[in-house]
């Protein structure tokens, strides 16, 4: 079996993305954010009160004859942001893009942080880490991905994330229609659960590249890049006015500035993020002043190779045992 769903920005900066999945029967169809970064897939539903919904979508049990309450299981969440939720779980049918898995749990949200509220766009979300991560208690469950592996035609999802515009989520085939040349694939390590690999090196313009393996991890859930900050001080050395701003956290520099493209390194092949990603958006609608799609890491204390950098690529998440991580140009 295969599935292939649209990966559509929820706004004009391409903060996040997300993926049309329907739950239940009759089909109840949410829109949720595909994170390769955890492994829980919540839903806003009719547990959650409704001071907490504020216009997104709503998964009801009750009005789904294969709906089924895990009995006495729970779970909660906090990201790396600092956003979360909790409450309890179903299972239930849920199919992305034409693939179907008969037994997903599905974890209703009981309560969600403000940040969750306020996002109108986002109805949840789907963990496309290792199952090892899923945080539902007494007994853990395990992701889509993994329910569905065994029906798989391969045991893979690739993700073509665009540049404010739409892109897709493929599962269980690679499309050859989606890259160029070939994809080049480096090894991955699931401990504690994240899509961990590292980078060759990288270049700042037309600089040199710079021979480095930097770890991180590969997390569609998050927006910027990260990196150590002695990479980052090197791109912005070649920014007229930038500056790591405490007030803004992190780099800004002025809207008028040029900057260069950022290239990054999967062992021989050399991938380059175009300027415009990293020129990420003015501070505020009126404002001069724009925050840059590349940060440091310091305060994260890993490096994450988020949207700006994937989007650059055609990135196939590969299954296999181990699991290996590639990238392909488009
Ligand atoms: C984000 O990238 C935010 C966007 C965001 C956060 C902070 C500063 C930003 C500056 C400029 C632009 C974006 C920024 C994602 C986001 C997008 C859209 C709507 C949102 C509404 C509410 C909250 C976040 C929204 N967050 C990253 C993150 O936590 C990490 C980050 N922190 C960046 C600081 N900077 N991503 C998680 C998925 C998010 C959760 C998806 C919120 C959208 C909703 C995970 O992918 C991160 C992951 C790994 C961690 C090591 C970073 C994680 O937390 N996994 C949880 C497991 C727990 C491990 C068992």
């Amino acid at each position: 079996d295969t599935g292939s769903a649209a990966a559509i920005p929820i706004n004009e900066v391409d903060i996040a993305y997300v993926t049309p999945v329907t739950v239940g029967t009759p089909p109840q169809t949410l829109m949720l954010d595909l994170d390769t970064g955890s492994s829980d897939l919540w839903v806003f539903s009719s547990l959650t009160p409704s001071s907490q919904v504020r216009g997104q979508d709503i998964y009801t049990p009750a009005n789904s004859s294969t709906s089924k309450l895990l009995n006495g299981h729970t779970w909660s969440i906090r990201y790396g942001d600092g956003s979360g939720s909790r409450g309890t779980v179903y299972l239930d049918t849920l199919a992305v893009g034409g693939l179907e898995v008969k037994s997903q749990a599905v974890q209703t949200a009981q309560e969600v942080s403000s940040s969750f509220t306020q996002e109108q766009s986002l109805d949840g979300l789907m963990g496309l880490g290792f199952s090892t991560l899923n945080t539902v208690r007494p007994s853990s469950q395990l992701t889509f991905f993994d329910n569905a592996r065994p029906s798989l035609d391969e045991e893979v999802f690739t993700a073509d994330l665009k540049y404010h515009a739409t892109g897709s989520y493929d599962f269980g085939f690679v499309d050859r229609a989606k890259y160029t040349g070939n994809i080049s694939y480096t090894a991955v390590t699931e401990s504690p659960g994240y899509w961990t690999h590292s980078l060759s090196g990288y270049a700042v313009g037309s600089g040199a590249f710079q021979t480095t393996r930097l770890s991180g991890i590969s997390d569609t859930g998050t927006t910027l890049l990260y990196l150590p900050t002695a990479v980052v001080t090197a791109y912005y050395r070649q920014v007229q006015g930038a500056q790591n701003s405490q007030y803004y956290g992190g780099y800004v520099f002025p809207c008028s500035s040029s900057l260069p493209t950022f290239t990054f390194g999967i062992e021989e092949a050399r991938f380059t993020i175009p300027a415009s990603y990293i020129n990420y958006t003015r501070i505020s609608p009126t404002s001069t002043t724009c925050y840059g799609g590349l940060q440091s890491s310091s305060g994260l204390g890993i490096n994450i190779f988020g949207d700006v950098a994937l989007k650059a690529a055609f990135v196939v998440f590969s299954g296999t045992n181990p699991p290996r991580i590639g990238f392909a140009h488009k």
